[in-house]
């Protein structure tokens, strides 16, 4: 497993050493915009916990922790107003999945028919 390294342009968000507007704000959960979006809606939720990604998340985050991160997405993309017609989230893990940014982050896409994931 990777060690988590602070100084990733996430954490320099969640810091607040870097302004990102917040489309959510929550104890255990920040969720900004795409700055590359590949769809009307594409927003990033972050978890405030310092996790590298998605298996790190599932090997040391607290039950708290997992159940708030995942109750936030599913709020957050209601309230964005892709949950009605349909939204995919996404999870980059590790080198393979071209992971850029070692902080964990769910991606939300929708606002569009996004076509299948594997052709
Ligand atoms: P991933 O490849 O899963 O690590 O996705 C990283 C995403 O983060 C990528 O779609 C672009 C986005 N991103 C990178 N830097 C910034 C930033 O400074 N602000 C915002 N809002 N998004 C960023």
């Amino acid at each position: 497993m990777r060690s988590y390294d602070s100084s990733n342009i996430f954490a320099r968000i969640l810091r607040g050493e870097i302004p990102s507007p917040r489309v959510h704000d929550g104890r255990h959960a920040v969720a900004i915009k795409d700055i590359h979006p590949q769809a009307p809606t594409h927003l990033l939720v972050l978890p405030t916990g310092n996790y590298v990604d998605f298996d790190d998340f599932a090997a040391r985050a607290s039950d708290e922790e997992i159940v708030a991160y995942v109750r936030a997405i599913g709020s957050i993309a209601r309230e964005a107003k892709v949950a009605d017609s349909g939204y995919r989230v996404i999870f980059n893990v590790g080198p393979d999945s071209h992971q850029e940014v070692p902080h964990l982050h769910a991606h939300i896409l929708g606002g569009r028919a996004l076509g299948p994931l594997l052709k």
